[in-house]
C-alpha cells in the first residue's frame, strides 16, 4: 500500500471543474463553499452524464426482456456490480447486493440474517459513536426478539475504548455491528482489529461504510467483514442506491428481505423458490440509471485513485485543524488530526450551532448543524448539537480560510 505521504497529489483545480454545482454563486455573486460533503458529496458531470446517456440511449427493465435495449441496460448494470466490487476487493460480484442507501443495507442484515440467526438474550456489541441507522435496526430487533444490547464506549477525544470492547467480548455476542468512520468526530476505527477480536469471539461483523468507502481505500476481504454496507451518494454517486457486501457463505444462508419480481426462481400459487445470488435480495424493478451512475462514480474515484483521496483529505483535515484552533472559542471534537478523515465538528462559545451555521451561509459557505443522527454520541459529551464542516477531494485551503474568516464575523455579531 502507498503510504500518505507517497501517494501522488491531486489536481483540485482540474476536479473542481467537473462539479457543475461549484461553479455557482449564490447570495448575490458568493461563490458557493460546500463544506457539508458528509451528508452528501456533490456529482461530477462523467456522473450525471452516465445517468442522462442511459436514460437518452437505452432506458430498458434489466433481467427480462430479450431485446437490445434491454440486453445493453441488464450489461449495463451488472457491469457497474463488477466494478463496484473491484472497488472494495469482494471476491465476487454476486456479494455486491443493491439497496436503496446505507440504513437499508443495515435493516437487510437486521431483518434477514437477524431474524434467521438470533434469539432471546443473544448480545450484540456497537458502540456509542453508532449513526441512528445502525442503532436503531438493532433496537427494534432487540424489543422484538428480547436481545441484549452492549455498547463500545468512546473516550473524550472520540475514540473507542478497546478496553471495554475486550471485556463485552466475554459475553459471547452474535453480532458486532460498528461505524467504519464517525460522521461527527471523524474518527477511523481500527477496523480489521475489532473485526479479527469479533471472530475470536466468534462474533459476525457488519462494517458501517457510509463515512469510510468514499474517503478511504477499503479492501473487505484484508478486513475479513462479513458485512459492510455504504451508499453512493455520498461518493459522487447519486441518491437512491446503495450496496450490502455480504461475504457468499452468509447470504447464501438468509431468507429474501423483500418478495416480489426478479427475486424468484420459480412461483406457485402457495410457495416460491427464491433467486440465486445477489438477486435474492433485489426485489422489484431496481434503481437502475442509479446503479450506472454509481459505476461511473467509481471509476471517477478509480481514475483519481483512493490513496491520493486520502492523502488530500489528510492534508485538508490538519490545515482545517490548525486553521480553527486559532479562532477564540471553538472547541473541536474528536481525535487529533491524523486519526481521522475529513470532519471537523465543534462548538463555538456562546452561540448555538445553528446560528453559526445561518450566518456562515450567508458567506456562501454550506456547514451542517445539529446532532448528525448521533444524538447518543452528543449526549454523552453533554452537548445538544455540533457545527460540521466536512471535506471532500474538490475542496481548497481557500474554502477552509472562507470558514475561519466567517467564524469571525459570527463572533463580531455575537459579541
Ligand atoms: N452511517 C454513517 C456513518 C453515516 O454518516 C450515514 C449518513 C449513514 C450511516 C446513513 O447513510 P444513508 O445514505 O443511508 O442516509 N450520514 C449523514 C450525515 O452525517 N449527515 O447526513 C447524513
Amino acid at each position: 500500500m502507498t503510504s500518505i505521504n507517497q501517494a501522488p497529489k491531486l489536481d483540485v483545480a482540474k476536479i473542481r471543474a467537473d462539479f457543475p454545482v461549484l461553479q455557482r454563486q449564490i447570495h448575490g455573486d458568493k461563490p458557493i463553499v460546500y463544506l457539508d460533503s458528509a451528508a452528501t458529496s456533490q456529482k461530477p458531470q462523467q456522473v450525471i452524464d452516465a445517468m442522462d446517456m442511459y436514460y437518452r440511449n437505452t432506458n430498458a427493465n434489466i433481467h427480462r426482456g430479450i431485446h437490445v435495449l434491454a440486453e445493453e441496460a441488464t450489461e449495463q448494470y451488472e457491469g457497474a456490480r463488477q466494478r463496484i466490487a473491484d472497488f472494495i476487493n469482494s471476491a465476487k460480484s454476486k456479494e455486491i447486493i443493491f439497496t436503496r442507501n446505507t440504513t437499508e443495507s443495515i435493516n437487510l442484515v437486521a431483518y434477514s440474517w437477524g431474524r434467521k440467526n438470533l434469539n432471546s438474550g443473544d448480545v450484540i456489541i456497537l458502540t456509542e459513536m453508532e449513526h441512528h441507522s445502525n442503532l436503531v435496526p438493532w433496537q427494534m430487533l432487540a424489543e422484538e426478539l428480547d436481545l441484549q444490547l452492549e455498547f463500545i464506549s468512546v473516550t473524550d477525544r472520540g475514540e473507542l475504548d478497546l478496553s471495554t470492547y475486550k471485556e463485552l467480548l466475554n459475553l459471547k455476542p452474535k453480532l458486532v455491528s460498528f461505524v467504519h468512520m464517525s460522521n461527527v468526530v471523524g474518527t477511523i476505527n481500527p477496523a480489521k482489529e475489532i473485526i479479527r477480536l469479533a471472530h475470536e469471539a466468534g462474533a459476525i461483523v457488519l462494517v458501517d461504510g457510509a463515512q469510510s468507502a468514499p474517503h478511504i481505500s477499503v479492501d473487505v476481504q484484508d478486513l475479513d467483514a462479513d458485512f459492510f454496507a455504504f451508499s453512493a451518494h455520498k461518493m459522487c454517486g447519486p441518491t437512491g442506491i446503495g450496496v450490502l457486501y455480504g461475504k457468499e457463505e452468509l447470504l447464501l444462508e438468509m431468507p429474501p428481505f423483500l418478495g416480489g419480481g426478479d427475486m424468484i426462481k420459480r412461483v406457485e400459487l402457495r410457495k416460491f423458490v427464491s433467486n440465486s445470488l445477489p438477486h435474492k435480495f433485489e426485489a422489484g424493478t431496481p434503481a437502475i440509471a442509479e446503479v450506472i451512475g454509481m459505476g461511473a462514480a467509481i471509476d471517477y474515484l478509480q481514475s483519481i485513485g483512493m490513496e491520493a483521496v486520502a492523502a488530500r483529505e489528510h492534508e485538508l483535515i490538519e490545515y482545517a485543524h490548525e486553521r480553527l484552533e486559532e479562532v477564540p472559542g471553538v472547541w473541536l471534537f474528536g481525535p487529533d488530526f491524523d486519526k481521522k478523515g475529513g470532519v471537523a465538528s465543534f462548538t463555538f462559545e456562546g452561540v448555538h450551532p445553528h446560528d453559526v451555521s445561518q450566518i456562515l451561509d450567508r458567506e456562501g459557505v454550506a456547514i451542517r448543524a445539529g446532532h448528525h443522527c448521533a444524538m447518543p454520541l452528543h449526549e454523552k459529551f453533554d452537548i445538544n448539537a455540533t457545527a460540521r464542516a466536512s471535506f471532500y477531494i474538490y475542496t481548497t485551503e481557500q474554502e477552509i480560510d472562507l470558514l475561519v474568516e466567517s467564524l469571525y464575523k459570527v463572533k463580531e455579531i455575537f459579541g
